[in-house]
């Protein structure tokens, strides 16, 4: 018997996404975060069936399209990886608006999509790319100092940009395709000892370097749960970072930040506060998705692996 799950597949500056148009699991009622819960308890074969090999990748984010409990909404989205839940994703809020614009459920104007971690609004721009303002991002401690093995000691921010983050200050990384590998590895490190030093919930790590796009003001590395790096410059990850520069004075409200990501794409940021005494702002972040596939995932009863193969933390 074959169960069949309908997707579009789309990549934002490089970073896939696979969002779920038909045919996942039922979640029930409640706000999207009450139905990741039970997404989480009790249908996480779906997610390892739709995003993991031998369908997926381990880049693949997906994305459940749902029915939103905020009747100002136009969706609801649950993201999720090769091995568990995001909280919001802005590579991935991207290629759900440029998916609902392919199928015709979005035109102009603005649109709010209610996720797991709030509210998140989007607008169509004329020259193809999408603007979404993300949740409320700030940062919860800066000049954090811990002891790696091999890089000695390393000092950052952990900040939210609906996910959570630590930002490498020091030692800055000469960033390149090239040294993938070690930089995983660097961030792997990294991770263990953040999350050792009393910050268990920081799951992404993101190292910075010198930018090498002529209009880019840095190029970042981010290392996502999965042992993942983001194709794209990260949209919650560019988030921490505004949320730090703002809370450090180095940008100013309505000021342009563009990131640069690992494969040299970049995201155009800006933000406002939204309580300039607790450092507390909401961003925005532009950047251009494109459709690459629209299928039918199969999942049939004799294939050994129809629920995907299980990818390791
Ligand atoms: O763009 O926010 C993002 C993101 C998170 C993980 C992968 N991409």
């Amino acid at each position: 018997m074959n169960q069949e799950i309908q997707v579009v597949d789309s990549h934002t500056a490089g970073e896939p996404t696979r969002v779920v148009i038909a045919g996942g699991p039922d979640l029930g009622s409640g706000t999207i975060k009450q139905r990741l819960e039970r997404f989480r308890k009790q249908f996480d074969s779906y997610r390892s069936a739709i995003v993991n090999e031998p369908r997926g990748s381990d880049v693949l984010v997906g994305a459940l399209l749902c029915e939103p409990s905020d009747p100002t909404c136009l969706a609801g989205v649950i993201f999720f990886n090769n091995v568990g839940f995001l909280g919001m994703c802005g590579h991935g809020l991207i290629g759900v608006i440029e998916t609902l614009k392919y199928l015709g459920r979005f035109t102009t104007g603005l649109c709010t999509i209610e996720t797991p971690v709030g509210l998140v609004t989007a607008e169509s721009l004329n020259d193809g790319s999408v603007r979404i303002s993300n949740v409320e991002s700030y940062r919860v401690a800066s000049d954090v100092k811990v002891e790696t093995d091999g890089l000695g000691t390393v000092v950052g921010d952990v900040a939210w940009g609906g996910n959570w983050f630590f930002l490498v200050r020091e030692p800055g990384q000469e960033l390149s395709l090239a040294r993938v590998t070690e930089l995983t590895s660097i961030a792997t490190s990294i991770r263990h000892s953040v999350n050792a030093a009393g910050f268990p919930l920081v799951d992404h790590i993101e190292l910075f370097g010198e930018a090498t796009h002529p209009d880019a003001d840095c190029k970042n590395f981010v290392l996502c749960p999965g042992l993942q790096y983001d194709r794209s410059p990260c949209g919650t990850g560019t988030s921490a970072k505004l949320a730090c520069l703002a809370a450090d004075g180095k940008l100013l409200p309505g000021d342009r930040w563009i990131q640069e990501g690992i494969l040299g794409s970049c995201f155009a940021a800006s933000y406002r506060w939204t309580d300039e005494r607790r450092k507390l702002i909401v961003p925005t972040i532009e950047g251009r998705a494109h459709i690459t596939a629209e299928c039918r995932l199969l999942l049939n009863s004799e294939d050994p692996f129809r629920w995907g193969i299980r990818a390791l933390e």
